[in-house]
């Protein structure tokens, strides 16, 4: 019955599917010399009252043309400033971010505490450009404890089997956290509510409050079956999920249950569709915590209003290098997911850019983001398989 369901759906994913293509972006000819100079303009620095905007000494800049060519890195001096010199013209994203640590709250006499200053912006660079000084806004960025550290949407090469999906979660900061009454979240692509993301699937973690720890650093494999697709699923390319910590099971539908992995439960009213899936190229996954499911907004229907500021961390990720954003640069300033396409047995995860720890987020997958040559559900990629950006 499950099969049938899903080869019901393939007409649709096809036709989604051939609307898809990486397309590489028009270049500029010609270099570019320019500066920018990284501001607060949040108020967290001002140390002088008078001073409106504070600028951002040693903020690490990151620039990245839009068809992910290698990324450059730089940093500002003591004035907040930063020269770019003979780079080629193209169109950029641009990252600044300062990590306000415990010694810097200390020196100036405030409570400790880790605060990540981030701001990004989008720019064409071109040779008429020589001279100027833009201007990078940055402003407090509310860090996650739980991040969504990998993604696993293309499915196994193994064409149209796409039940081998999974999510894996990481407790990034250094103290036990709990899942409990988390929704992991489908989101649609059209903002149409501000200050808030509308959720077309949502499922839920069981619990009263601390039933289920992640400890600092821990990965955590939610499957959408929890069972071995090579052997099991017939699928000789995919994967054994059959060891996930969790699976999403819809119980409103005709959803595989393996008795022997705990389940992550549809918590809407409506089956809407048969499992957790989501899209094989592009779409936006976010985190929540959630203790009155009926408490949220709901709108057509069955479809839930999420208030940015209650979201733990959202991810968003396309193949496409001419995708139109979805989620807003409070949310992700970025992408993740280049280069992979539909059916490639390709992932993508955090990568820290000095050590290649899990778990890093700086709200902008553009740069959290690597892509992997294959999913490592339940443990952090190899330098090996990470697949080398477009030159
Ligand atoms: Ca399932
Ligand atoms: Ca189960
Ligand atoms: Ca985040
Ligand atoms: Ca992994």
């Amino acid at each position: 019955m499950k099969r049938l369901l899903f080869l019901i759906l393939i007409s649709s994913v096809l036709q989604y599917l051939n609307s898809c293509s990486v397309q590489k972006p028009t270049e500029i000819d010609g270099t570019v010399t320019v500066k920018f100079v990284v501001i607060d303009t949040s108020g967290t620095m001002v140390t002088d009252p008078a001073a409106k905007n504070q600028f951002v000494p040693n903020a690490k800049i990151r620039m990245n043309t839009i068809d992910y060519s290698i990324p450059l890195q730089f940093e500002t001096d003591e004035n907040g400033l930063v020269e770019i010199k003979s780079e080629r013209a193209a169109r950029y994203r641009i990252s600044a971010e300062k990590s306000l640590d415990v010694d810097y709250w200390t020196s100036i006499g405030e409570q400790p505490r880790t605060v990540m200053l981030s701001g990004s912006i989008e720019i064409d660079l071109s040779p008429a450009d020589e001279g100027i000084v833009d201007t990078i806004k940055v402003g407090v960025s509310y860090l996650s404890s739980i991040v969504i550290n990998e993604i696993y949407y293309s499915c196994c090469i193994d064409y149209l089997y796409f039940s081998d999906q999974f999510i894996e979660l990481c407790n990034s900061s250094d103290s036990t956290q709990y899942l409990d009454k988390i929704l992991i979240c489908r989101l649609a692509d059209i903002v149409e509510y501000p200050g808030y993301v509308k959720a077309i699937r949502y499922y839920q973690f069981p619990g009263t409050g601390k039933d289920h720890p992640i400890e600092p650093g821990q990965l955590v494999v939610i499957a959408m079956d929890a069972i071995d697709h090579v052997h099991v699923g017939g699928a000789k390319h995919s994967i054994d999920l059959s060891g996930a910590d969790w699976e999403f099971y819809n119980q409103l539908s005709a959803d595989l249950d393996n008795p022997n992995v705990p389940n992550v439960l549809n918590a809407s009213s409506v089956s809407g569709g048969i499992d957790f899936m989501i899209n094989l190229t592009a779409d936006e996954i976010c985190l929540v915590r959630v203790d009155d499911i009926d408490a949220l907004p709901t709108v057509e229907e069955s479809y839930k209003l999420i208030s940015y500021e209650t979201i733990i961390d959202a991810v968003e990720y396309s193949s496409n290098a001419d995708h139109v954003k979805a989620l807003v640069a409070q949310l992700d300033a970025g992408l993740a997911g280049y280069s992979i396409r539909s059916y490639s047995g390709k992932s993508i995860e955090r990568h820290h850019p000095e050590t290649g720890a899990p778990g890093y987020d700086t709200n902008n997958s553009s740069f959290d983001f690597v892509s992997l040559s294959r999913p490592t559900p339940g443990w952090q990629h190899s330098q090996e398989e990470i697949i080398p950006p477009f030159n």
